[in-house]
């Protein structure tokens, strides 16, 4: 995730002193606003160059507030927090104001966009009154803490132990035991109850800012940011997903059948995947069911976690024979922590060498200074990874995260690296087209480089071992990519299916939870195997509810990823089939790539599309093309099977 500043702006240092030195005798007002005389004389063009200066001067404090809340996570930093965010949404909310004077007058083009692209900048668009923007802010931060700092405890007095969200992942991770992950699922569960309440009066409060902005609903300013209009947005996510549907519906199938061998009796409900058993908190990702799924265990080494972990464990090994005899408990405590740090660190350069080996810059020096990259020992963290631009000139670029020796962290560092090359490639444009083309760009971006990390590339960095060429290696490396890219396709649906139907009312507070299983069951074929009535609140126990961050930019992220590929390795001039191509290393697919990156948000998407596609349209065929060897063995591993399943028999729905 991007910090909430989505307006990522560089200073422009000409265009704010041409704005200052044209109303030289007119004196700003005391917080440096311009006087009501100066703002008559403004042209819109004049207009659009303050603002961008304006809010390059206040970025460093909005996103220093947002940084320190994130990795030092208690209720100090949060009023700091909230009270930054509500400073910039006030400006933001002044900004459009002022904006109105221009409509319909003459401008320049991208005077124009500018103005247009003003009202977008944020997802939690701001009330007018000042008392309700404070409140929003606030509650923001509180949500957002109350996630950072989630855990489950069980037992009392010495007994009593507490586990938080990477503990509790960790046993979905590795542990296949049906009553752990339950209990691990359920544990994970219960730290989004008390957010019921607040995230009520945060749709509340977001809607009545979209309201001000001049929109229906938070939901349609959300839908707005795509260059057409709220309801074509809708229509093509639909179109979308009826393209990959079918591919989807096979994979379920096929998960399935594996479930219910491993779990006789009880690896599916009514014809869905229990949500505890899928490998992933919120079944997102299916990836670490690979013991159970993969299509053939004996035929290629895959193991990239155990290669990760197995590096990790040599250097922590080689640290603690070589000061074990100073050891004591708290000194191998600092061991442990030193190892993991130099490990993920490790894992970072790995991954900031793919973009250089595309001709992409090094990452500046303060990045490795100022990032988190593992959980620190002494405090609280916001652990959902996320990449920062901290100023507007991207000098100060950052990662968050809390990395540990595993496949999944190892791929979200590509993903990570993906958000920070676009902010040091577009760190040149003009201040309000710092952005992504739209934000399905800017996820698609690290993922793009994922589907290029290859079997072959994996071994070419020593994580895995020869791959023997074949159909059944074709087979295993297609699975492997589906289990985190097709399972996650659904998902990526119907996280926003949920809120814009909170924000437009027709999904109303005593209804949250079961309209969620509604969702879940309708999009991925899942279902929780205890009841989920409404004391609970399920989708605060997913990071980007209580974070406030929109989530169809991940579904159109998992479908542009596969059409940027596709013209990256054309552009490296690979032939044959598409899911064998890597182009790590070639300068050519990596100028084509930086070229679209460099163009932020400057013009339609669609027109950045072209220049590296050839194409205008967001279309999901390079998926079915990539996934076509497996999508037929699926075809025939489940055939005789009834695939599918009746989202109207979920516990939930009842
Ligand atoms: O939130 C993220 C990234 C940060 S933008 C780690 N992702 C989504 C998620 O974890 O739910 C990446 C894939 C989907
Ligand atoms: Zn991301």
């Amino acid at each position: 995730m991007k910090p909430r500043t989505r307006l990522a702006l560089s200073l422009a240092a000409g265009l704010a002193l041409a704005a200052c030195s044209r109303t030289p005798s007119t004196a700003p007002g005391p917080d440096g606003t311009p006087s009501q005389a100066q703002l008559e004389k403004e042209t819109a063009d004049e207009f659009i160059a303050r603002v961008n200066a304006e809010f390059a001067q206040l970025m460093p404090e909005l996103t220093a507030s947002q940084w320190v809340a994130a990795t030092y996570s208690n209720e100090d930093s949060e009023l700091l927090a909230s009270k930054g965010n509500e400073r910039f949404l006030a400006r933001m909310q002044q900004w459009v104001e002022q904006s109105r004077r221009f409509e319909g007058k003459e401008m320049s083009p991208a005077t124009e966009r500018a103005i247009a692209l003003l009202k977008l900048g944020t997802a939690m668009p701001p009330p007018r009154d000042p008392a309700r923007l404070a409140e929003l802010t606030e509650l923001a931060s509180r949500m957002e803490g109350m996630y950072a700092r989630g855990e489950h405890c069980t037992g009392e007095g010495e007994a009593r132990s507490c586990r938080q969200l990477g503990q509790l992942e960790d046993v979905l991770r590795n542990n296949r035991d049906y009553d752990a992950q339950l209990a691990a699922w359920e544990g994970w569960h219960t730290i989004s109850k008390p957010m019921r309440e607040d995230y009520v009066r945060f749709a509340e409060l977001v809607n009545e800012g979209a309201r001000d902005l001049g929109f229906a609903d938070a939901g349609e300013l959300w839908r707005a940011g795509y260059d057409m209009s709220p309801a074509e947005l809708s229509a093509e996510t639909d179109r979308l997903w009826s393209q990959v549907e079918p591919l989807y519906e096979q994979l379920h199938c096929y998960a399935r059948t594996r479930l219910e061998a491993e779990y006789p009796g009880r690896g599916s409900v009514n014809g869905m995947l229990p949500a505890h058993l899928m490998g992933n908190m919120w079944q997102q990702d299916w990836s670490n069911l690979w013991s159970l799924l993969a299509p053939y265990p004996r035929a290629t080494p895959l193991d990239v976690t155990g290669a990760l972990e197995r590096q990790y464990q040599a250097s922590l090994n080689e640290r603690l024979m070589r000061e074990s005899a100073l050891l004591d408990t708290d000194g191998r405590v600092e061991i442990v922590r030193a190892a993991q740090l130099e490990h993920a660190r490790a894992m970072t350069r790995q991954a900031e060498e793919f973009y250089t080996s595309l001709g992409m810059p090094a990452l500046p020096g303060s990045y490795w200074e100022k990032s988190q990259f593992v959980k620190p020992r002494d405090r609280d963290v916001q652990c959902h990874a996320s990449a920062w631009q901290m100023n507007a000139d991207a000098t100060d670029v950052r990662t968050k995260m809390c990395t540990k020796p595993n496949e999944e962290d190892f791929t979200t560092i590509y993903h990570e690296l993906g958000h920070v090359y676009y902010y040091l490639a577009y760190a040149d444009q003009p201040p309000l087209f710092q952005n992504g083309a739209h934000d399905g760009f800017h996820e698609a971006i690290g993922d793009t480089i994922e589907l290029a990390m290859t079997p072959g590339y994996l071994q070419s960095i020593g994580l895995v071992e020869g791959q023997a060429p074949g159909h059944e290696a074709l087979i295993n490396a297609q699975m492997r990519m589906a289990l985190s890219k097709v399972a996650f396709l659904p998902f990526g649906l119907m996280i926003d299916r949920w809120r814009w139907g909170v924000f437009d009312g027709s999904i109303t507070p005593d209804n949250y939870n079961k309209a969620w299983w509604d969702l879940k069951a309708r999009y991925q074929g899942v279902a929780p195997v205890t009841p989920r009535g409404e004391e609970f609140f399920d989708p605060g126990a997913k990071y980007h509810v209580p974070g406030n961050t929109p989530y169809t930019r991940y579904f159109l992220s998992h479908v542009l990823q596969f059409q940027f590929y596709k013209a990256l390795c054309e552009a490296a001039g690979h032939q044959g089939p598409l899911n064998e191509c890597s182009f790590a290393g070639n300068k050519a697919a990596g100028e084509k790539f930086w070229a679209m990156l460099s163009k932020g948000n400057s013009q339609p998407w669609q027109q950045t599309m072209k220049e590296l596609t050839g194409g205008e349209q967001m279309d999901a065929s390079a998926v079915l093309e990539y996934f076509a060897p497996l999508q037929e063995w699926l075809v025939e591993q489940n055939e005789g099977r009834t695939c599918g399943w009746q989202a109207a028999t979920a516990p939930a729905a009842q």
